[in-house]
């Protein structure tokens, strides 16, 4: 039974602070809430602190006194108090908070065995080297990525993509193209987006990685055009589809997020159609929305779906949404926020709902956090193996 309720803040890699609700029931169990910098217009609404407060004081005698092992009912109620699509009464962070900690009281701490006690495959983390767009830096592109899809478990698979940074780092720097570390710790640098796809791609070569890009095309159009300032140009939809379709065959990209803003289902399913070997996803498009994944799927629009709790709001709603996602046969990749804290429930979120990827960026407290609860994961089970990528 949930014996109490409370609402606390702790400090996030923004230097702000994030909502965090702490259940008890045999124990406390606590659990905080990212937020993003690149919203979508179709994610569940963050509320402010003191809002969110207030309204935890009218929700909070409702859930106290529930089992805790009734999760759906708590999701469906905090649901139907909101009353909106979108969580934007009592906000989508606040919702996720109370619905987090009674998720980790119901699992008692290992919440991927409450998804899935029966999982055997892992996530290879999908790390953000260098970073521009919304995130900071000159790039347009929000982040390139690597996946060390060599490594055979997640401990080397952790060191791999921190030894890749480094090196990109190191290199960047020897030539004048460093510039700093962005929301992510990502590397911001002075190149162009298509410079810094090439350096990250002969990196990556060596230690038998390969490279994915998260474009957040939302984000840089405008009145029907894509603006790459660095590159000095501005692409119409059908010239965004060549140059995408481009990048990811000159670089044998993986992985390719957000390729067009978030409306654009069908331009997606155009470059689906022509890049094979390639996870084409969708994260703003589909806002870890149920309704949209099923136009995603019909429409064909993408072969790998982002599943982000938070733009979702209730856990129960984004295994739901993530479910839907992998019976259309798509590829999941579970993400955290740029805004984190250093709780780690997303990684075993990503391993319960089986993710094939796990965003969590590569150095920085809070992203340690998530990469160190993953090998400690690992070591919880009998025979783990790392996932099947394409
Ligand atoms: C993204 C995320 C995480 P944000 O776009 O995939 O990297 O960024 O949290 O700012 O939406
Ligand atoms: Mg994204």
């Amino acid at each position: 039974m949930i014996k109490d309720l409370r609402f606390l803040k702790v400090p996030n890699s923004k230097g702000t602070e994030s909502i965090a609700i702490r259940a008890m029931t045999d124990k406390y169990y606590m659990a905080s809430i990212p937020s993003g910098t690149s919203k979508s217009e179709s994610e569940a609404v963050d509320i402010q602190m003191d809002a969110a407060e207030n309204k935890f004081f009218s929700i909070k005698d409702k859930i106290i006194g529930m089992d805790e092992n009734d999760i759906e009912k708590i999701d469906d109620l905090l649901k139907q108090i909101d009353g909106t699509n979108n969580f934007r009464k009592i906000g989508g962070n606040l919702a996720l908070g109370i619905s987090m900690a009674v998720f980790k009281a119901a699992s008692k701490g290992n919440i991927w065995k409450l998804i899935n006690q029966f999982a055997t495959t892992f996530p290879y983390p999908l790390g953000n080297v260098i970073g521009g767009g919304a995130h900071g830096g000159n790039t347009s592109i929000q982040e390139f990525l690597v996946v060390p899809r060599k490594a055979r478990t997640i401990e080397e698979a952790i060191q791999t993509n921190r030894e890749i940074r480094e090196t990109v780092k190191q290199q960047m720097d020897a030539r004048g193209w460093l510039i700093g570390e962005n929301a992510e710790k990502a590397l911001t640098t002075s190149l162009d987006d298509i410079k810094t796809l090439e350096i990250l791609s002969s990196v990556a070569k060596n230690y038998g990685a390969v490279v994915g890009i998260d474009m957040a095309a939302s984000q840089f159009y405008f009145d029907g055009r894509y603006s790459y300032n660095s590159l000095g140009k501005s692409l119409n939809p059908a010239q965004q589809l060549d140059f995408a379709e481009n990048l990811a065959k000159t670089y044998n990209l993986l992985y390719v997020e957000d390729p067009f803003f978030e409306k654009d289902f069908d331009h997606f399913a155009q470059l689906t159609s022509k890049v094979k070997n390639c996870m084409i996803t969708g994260d703003d498009l589909y806002s870890t929305n149920k309704a949209l994944i099923a136009k995603g799927i019909e429409k064909k629009s993408t072969n790998g779906a982002i599943i982000k709790p938070n733009q979702c709001g209730t856990v129960t709603g984004s295994i739901g949404a993530a479910m839907l996602a992998k019976k259309a046969g798509f590829y999941l990749i579970a993400s955290h926020r740029s805004v984190e804290t250093t709780d780690n429930w997303i990684s075993d979120f990503a391993v319960g709902i089986g993710a094939h990827l796990i965003k969590t960026g590569i150095i920085g407290k809070e992203r340690e956090a998530k990469l160190n609860r993953l090998i400690e994961i690992w070591n919880m089970m009998e025979k783990p193996r790392m996932a099947k990528l394409v």
